[in-house]
Parts: C-alpha cells; structure tokens; sequence
C-alpha cells in the first residue's frame, strides 16, 4: 500500500492514484493528459465497494450435489469457502472432464475486456493456463467489430489494412476537405482504448476535426460541434451509401482509372446500382423513402465528396447490427469510386468515433506481450455465438463459408469478461448457462456473471498488483504500480491458475519459474531486447520502473494501402486479385443468403417487437458494465435505474415526462430504465445504453417472465447474428416500446453482493 502518487493506467487513460487513510483510493488525471476520461470517476468508488468479491463462493446447489447442469445458477445463494477448498475442487472438475471428454468440452473463450496492463489480462492468463493443462474450445473475433474481421480480409485482403493503420487527426487536419462519417464521431467513445491511452487528445479532434462533417446519425449527441447532422432512420445507412454510389454513377464523378486499376468487380456493382440486375435503380429517391433523408441533400453531398478529399468513415456501430457487413462493404465501395483510397486523409475509415486508437498518432509498436501457448484443441466459436454453443450441442451452422458443429460443453471458465453484460437476450443467455455442469468465474466484483457461476475466485484489481500498461497507438508505457494491498482474500489471476497448475501438474510449464515481478522484468527486458535490435534504445527494467513511464520510440512504417496505392503489382493486397474487392466471388460462392457477393441493400428480418428503434450503444458513464458502482455511472442513474433518452413526442404519446421511471418491453424481455428528453434524438428512437449490471426478477407484468430493474439492454436485443458469414454480434438494435412504470418500483439489487453464507 502507498500513500504516494503513483502511475498507473487503464482502458480509459493514464491516471495518477495514491491509497488514502481509510484504505481506499485516490485519483487523478495524468499531468499532461489535455482531457482526462470522466470514467476516471468511478474508479475510487469501485476500489473498495461492498461489491467486491472477498472470498472464494460456492453455489450451495454445487457443493452440496456436485457438478450437473442446474436452473440454480443465478438464483441460488453462495457459500464462502477458503482457498484450498475452492481451487481443489476447480483442478478436480478440471480433470475429470479433460479425461472423461477431452478438452474440447471446456470452453475456454472467457470473450472480455478485462483490465489494462500486458501481464495481468486475465483472458490472456486464462489461455496461457488452460494451453499447458491440454487445451480448451476457444472463441473468435470480437464484440467490437467482428463482422468486419470476417467480411474485411474478403475486400480489402486483411483487418489491419484499414484498422491497424489509420491516419492521425493531424493528417486529417492537413489534407481531408469533408468526412462523411456514418455513425457520427461520438467523442463519448474517445477516452477509451484497449490497454489505455496516455494523452487524449483525439476526443478534441473529434469534438472538432476543424475539416468538414457530415454526420449521418439518429442521434444528434453524435454530431461533432460544426457539423452537419443528417438525421437517419436506423439501420438504413446502406441505402444512403447506395445512393450517393449512384449519383456519382449516374453524374459521372467517379474515378474510373481507380476503380479500373485497383478494384475488381465494379462492374457487377454498377449494374446493381443502375438497377439491371434487379430492377431497383437505386436513385436518391428510392433511398429518401427508406433512411428518410431527403433526396436532394442525398445528391448535393453526393457531388461534395466528389468535389474535394474525402474520408468516409464507418463507426463499428453499424456493423453491429443485422447485416452489419453490407454499410462497412458499401463504405468501401464509395470510397473506392471516389478514387483517394490511400491517400492521406482520403479514402475508408472504420472507426474514428469509436475508439481513441483510431486517429491516435503514437508509435505502431509491438508492446510487450505474455505467451498464451498453443491451443492443441481445434474447436471454436465465432464468439457472439456462446448461447448457441451452450444450447445447441452438436446443431451445425454456417460461417464464413464452412459447415460447422458446436461441440458439447460441460465446463465454462470466464476471467476478465461479463457475458451477462455483453451477450444479447439474457434471458436465453440464463437457459445457456443452465446447461454445463461446472461454470468457474474470477470476478473482482459481483458481476451478473459472477451470480450466474458455480464457483467465483476473488480477483485483485490493478491497483493491487504491479504491472506494465500501455494502448495500442499509444505514446508511452507506463510502470504501473502497486497502490493498494488485495481487498480481503483476492488473489492475482496469475497467483489463481498457477495454483492450479500445481495441481494439475502443469506448474512449471505455467510459471516458468517466475514470480509476478519476475514476469515483469522479463517481459520488458525481452521486448527492449527486440526493441534495441531494430536500432531503439529503451532504459533497463530498474531505471523504467522508478521513472514510472517511458516515451515509446517512433517508428515509421508507411501505410499497406498507401504501398498498394503506390504500386499495386508489387504491394498486392492478400486478396484473390491482389486488389479492393468490390464484388467477391468467394463470398458470393459461399451462397450465404444475407450476405451475397457485393454490397447490396437488404431488409431487415426483425420488424416485431414494437413501434420504437431501439439503439444500444457503448455508455458515456462507464467502459461496458466496468465502474457501474462508481461515482460518474452512479450520478447519471434515474431514480437509481439507466437513463434511456426519447424524443419529447414519443415521451408525450405515453404519458412519460423527465424523470419517469419506465418498462421497456418487447417480445423477448423486458427492463426498467429512467426518462430522460431530448429534441437531440430522432422520433421513433431511443437509447438505453449497454452496461447497467443486469438485475433479473419477476416480471410484475407478465407471469414467469424476467424483467431487469436496472436497464440492461440486452433484456431486449435479439440473439441473433449479423448474418452467416460473419456470426457477429448484432446487439447496437432492438424493437421495442416503452410505458410508464406505475407500479411499486422493485429496489435495484446489483449494489449489494448476492446472498452469501459462511462454509
Ligand atoms: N446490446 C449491445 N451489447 C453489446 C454491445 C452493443 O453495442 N450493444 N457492445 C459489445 C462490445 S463492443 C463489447 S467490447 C462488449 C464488452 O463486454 P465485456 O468486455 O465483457 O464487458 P466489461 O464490462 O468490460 O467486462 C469485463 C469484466 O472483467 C472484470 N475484470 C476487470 N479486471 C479484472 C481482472 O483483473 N481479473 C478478472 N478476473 N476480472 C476482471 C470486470 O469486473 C468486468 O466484469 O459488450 C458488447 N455488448
Ligand atoms: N465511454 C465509453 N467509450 C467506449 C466504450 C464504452 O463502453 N464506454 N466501449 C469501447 C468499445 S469496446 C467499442 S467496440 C467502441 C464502440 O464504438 P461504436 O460501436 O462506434 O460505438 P457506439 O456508441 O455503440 O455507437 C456509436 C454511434 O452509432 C450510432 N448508430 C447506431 N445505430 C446506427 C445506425 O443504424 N445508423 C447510424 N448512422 N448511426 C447509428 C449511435 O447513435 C451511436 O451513438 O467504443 C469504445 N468506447
Ligand atoms: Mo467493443
């Protein structure tokens, strides 16, 4: 414990903390940071709150009957026990199932963010741990942006092409004329990227690009402070896209040569738009009556982006949604008309506004990184389908292209992730959980998904333990130390596994021998290592730890589609045609019906389940479900619930003014939530962000059903995929309608610990 300022850092930024006298935290920004993330204020109020998890907990069903799939997982209450207890009988659960089924039947996937710092990500410990005891059923891709990590390698050859390499305000600054930025830049989203970023300064830039905005959004808090807001009906932003494509078609401002030299297929996609193959052309017009954006404005932007440089810009939003890959496809065919596609500031962005990394100017630099070991089981998941996974044991499905088969788990282990945050429809999430016989958890707190577990082990937090941080794109690598001793017996993830490695007897394989400082050193002395090979000098381990952080050195890599723009022939991009993509013949041949061959507009499926769209997005309050019991998540709550915002009309239709509680409802689930107004959201939209910890009970209005008392969206989303190629989530939407809540408000559970008794 230190009473000192100390460095340290997180996913939303470097900050300062030093313990104070009550054996808490205290918090402050980093010196130099020119806007400090607001989740920095939930930090103190999370460290040492009755929420946290002390002691290892048993489910009482689980103990007293042993393992077996049970509709008591979520319900029932906890028996603490000491340590020994608990990792015995995880290791001998463990093995049981690896001898009786094989390590397949562990799933091991534990999707989440975590905490920052290279060493102590608990998912990547998880791994680690479960590589040297024979493996485990993993998952792929991301919540953030999976649909596009399947569709991306398909046009434009690889993920990192557009993600990895992005162009830094700065040179949006100099070069851009106009961003045409679907999803808006929501500076909300800025202050966060994986592992931290030291100095924010992209949520200015963002704020105020000082280029022009066309902002194609519902909601107005996406619009940047002099930019143009078009205000569109969700998930219809292909249509837009469509239509400008068209225009330019029609207008003949689109880049020929381009297209001739660096794409392939735009001739099947010409055809679509002018309507030849299905005999919708698709004009300004048609579009005005899907995303009721008027057809003039549709054109005259239209003939702007053609009229200087351009940068279209997707947020991962869209993509998270039913079809998500056809606005990310459609965004990559305008910019390709348009013919700046690796010119600087011009082109695709996919993800300014969605998180700091995009537009971060620091250093493409390898970080140093922990070894998770090799995987021997073959077996995964896309990782938006763990319900499915859960449920479904050997049902088929499609992806990308493949026939697959979920393989039969009996054994769920999850650190550093809250499914019961970030999977859509709770509700079925609860029968999928039922189903294993074992779920283990490593919690810091009380999570919905540490309730939801058979066995929950007590994690340190950052602040407890010693580590190295920094974020992808970021300036520098911060030492980051100890501030507090662990909360009553929580233990380090590492600490955690390698006990059970001992176990198992995999102890030295998992440890190497090494102490958590150890681990430290090595790390950073193996990547200084590499680092002074490629002619950089970094101070040594000692020196680095007593500074408290160290500039990262610049390296200069010049961007891939910058090379491929440069000389196509020599720099391919790692697609069939060594060029964009515009339509796919292996996409198409996979024959998946939502998602065909090019860019295309389809409908949605789900149309039911009410008159309002609902949009759930990322929280301006916290990092997903991280920090909802601290002091910035807690003063936006309503009468102690999520704030949901609707239009003034909609509220009117319904009875509801400021500050009224409401039922969200539609046909899967229901949630409580508090009104707030706004002429800033669309009519016939409302927001109810993610990350409000999920408090399920009696559905007061409907018999046997569950309704959440604090405003989890994803009481309501749909579990259902993107589409077949990709299996992604689509969580950003959902059909709802909203009354008032009359009845006796049930108290909002999730801030105190579930049921706990002594062993
Ligand atoms: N409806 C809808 N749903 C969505 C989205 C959406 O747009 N709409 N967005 C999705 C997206 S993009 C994402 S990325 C996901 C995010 O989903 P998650 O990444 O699962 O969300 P977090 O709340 O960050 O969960 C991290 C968990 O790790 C725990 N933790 C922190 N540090 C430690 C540690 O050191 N050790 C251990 N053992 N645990 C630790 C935290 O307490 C927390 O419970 O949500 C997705 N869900
Ligand atoms: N404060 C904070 N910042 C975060 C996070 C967090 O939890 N909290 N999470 C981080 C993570 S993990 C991720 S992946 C990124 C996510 O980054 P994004 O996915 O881009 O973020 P969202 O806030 O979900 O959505 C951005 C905006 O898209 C708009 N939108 C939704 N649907 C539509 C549509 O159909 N059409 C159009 N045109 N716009 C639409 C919404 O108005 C929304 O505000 O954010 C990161 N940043
Ligand atoms: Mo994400």
């Amino acid at each position: 414990m230190t009473d000192r300022w100390v460095p340290t850092t997180s996913h939303w930024g470097a900050y300062q903390a030093a313990a104070d006298s009550d054996g808490g935290v205290r918090v402050a920004p980093h010196p130099d940071d020119p806007v400090p993330s607001p989740l920095l204020g939930n930090v103190a109020g999370s460290a040492r709150h009755a929420t946290r998890v002390a002691r290892p907990a048993i489910r009482r069903g689980w103990l007293e009957s042993g393992p077996g799939p049970s509709a008591g997982r979520g319900a029932e209450e906890f028996v603490e026990v000491d340590w020994d207890t608990a990792l015995d009988l995880v290791a001998a659960q463990l093995d049981r199932v690896r001898n009786e089924s094989g390590n397949e039947s562990i799933f091991g996937g534990s999707y989440g963010w975590s905490s920052a710092g290279r060493f102590h990500h608990a998912q990547s410990q998880l791994h680690r741990f479960l590589n040297t005891i024979g493996g485990y059923t993993a998952s792929k891709h991301n919540y953030s942006f999976g649909t596009s990590q399947v569709l991306l390698p398909h046009v434009v050859g690889s993920i990192s092409s557009v993600l990895g390499y992005a162009d830094s305000w700065e040179t949006i600054r100099e070069n851009t004329d106009l961003i045409v930025a679907f999803g808006g830049l929501s500076t909300k989203n800025l202050s966060v990227t994986p592992g931290g970023v030291t100095l924010h300064t992209g949520a200015a830039s963002a704020a105020d690009p000082g280029v022009q905005v066309a902002a194609v959004s519902p909601l107005g808090a996406d619009v940047p402070a002099r930019g143009r807001w078009y205000s569109i009906a969700p998930g219809t932003d292909v249509a837009v896209q469509l239509a400008l494509a068209h225009t330019l078609l029609a207008e003949d401002l689109h880049d020929t040569a381009f297209l001739e030299r660096y794409c392939t297929g735009f001739d099947v996609v010409a055809a679509y738009l002018r309507g030849e193959s299905d005999g919708v052309a698709k004009t300004p017009e048609w579009a005005a009556e899907i995303c009721e954006i008027p057809a003039d404005d549709i054109r005259e932007l239209a003939r702007e982006m053609a009229a200087g440089r351009t940068l279209v810009n997707v947020t991962w939003s869209l993509q998270r949604t039913e079809h998500g890959e056809q606005p990310v496809w459609a965004g990559i065919l305008l910019a390709a008309m348009l013919g700046q596609i690796g010119l600087p500031g011009g082109g695709f962005g996919h993800g300014y506004g969605s998180m700091a990394e995009m537009g971060d100017s620091g250093p493409l630099l390898k970080l140093p990184t922990l070894s998770q070991g090799a995987n021997p089981v073959r077996e995964f998941i896309p990782v938006a389908r763990i319900a499915d996974l859960l449920l479904s044991p050997g049902q088929t499905y499609r992806y990308n292209g493949q026939t697959r088969t979920y393989p039969d788990i009996r054994f769920v282990y999850w650190a550093g992730g809250n499914p019961f945050h970030h999977h859509q429809d709770l509700t079925r999430l609860r029968r999928a959980f039922a189903r294993p016989e074992t779920v283990v958890v490593h919690e810091t707190h009380w999570t919905a998904t540490a309730r939801h577990a058979d066995v929950v082990l007590p994690a340190t937090t950052t602040l407890e333990r010693e580590d190295l941080g920094a974020g992808r794109r970021d300036t520098h690598l911060t030492a980051m130390h100890r501030v507090l001793d662990p909360h009553a017996e929580a233990r380090d993830d590492y600490l955690i596994f390698a006990a059970l490695a001992d176990r198992l007897g995999a102890r030295q394989a998992f440890t190497e021998g090494r102490s958590p400082r150890g681990w430290l050193e090595h790390l950073y002395e193996t990547w200084r290592e590499s680092l002074r090979e490629r002619g950089h000098q970094v101070p040594d381990f000692d020196r680095f730890w007593e500074l408290g952080r160290l500039e990262l050195p610049a390296v200069d890599e010049q961007p891939p589609l910058r090379r491929f723009r440069q000389d196509p022939e020599a720099n391919p991009l790692h697609t069939p045609s060594g060029r964009i993509e515009l339509f796919s013949a292996t996409v198409d041949g996979f024959g998946h019906p939502d998602c065909p061959g090019h860019p295309v507009w389809l409908r949605p499926r789900r149309t039911t389940g009410g008159p309002l769209h609902l949009i759930a997005n990322q929280p301006p309050t916290r990092l997903h479900s991280q920090g909802d019991v601290g002091a910035t998540s807690l003063e936006s709550k309503v009468d102690g619930r999520e704030p949901i915002t609707l239009h003034p009309a909609d509220a009117a239709a319904r009875g509801i003014a400021e500050g009224t509680v409401v039922r969200i409802f539609n046909d899967r689930g229901a949630c409580l939530a508090g009104a707030r107004l706004s002429e800033r959201v669309r009519p016939g939209v409302v927001v109810l962000p993610t990350g409000a910890w999920f408090d399920p009970q009696p559905d007061p209005k409907r018999d046997g059903a569950t309704m959440c008392a604090h405003g989890n969206p994803n009481a309501l989303t749909d579990d259902l995929p993107s589409s077949e190629l990709s299996q992604g989530c689509a969580g950003q939407h959902a059909r709802v309608d909203v009354e008032r809540y009359d009845g006796p408000l049930p108290p909002v559970t999730t801030r105190t610990p579930p049921p706990l008794r002594p062993a």
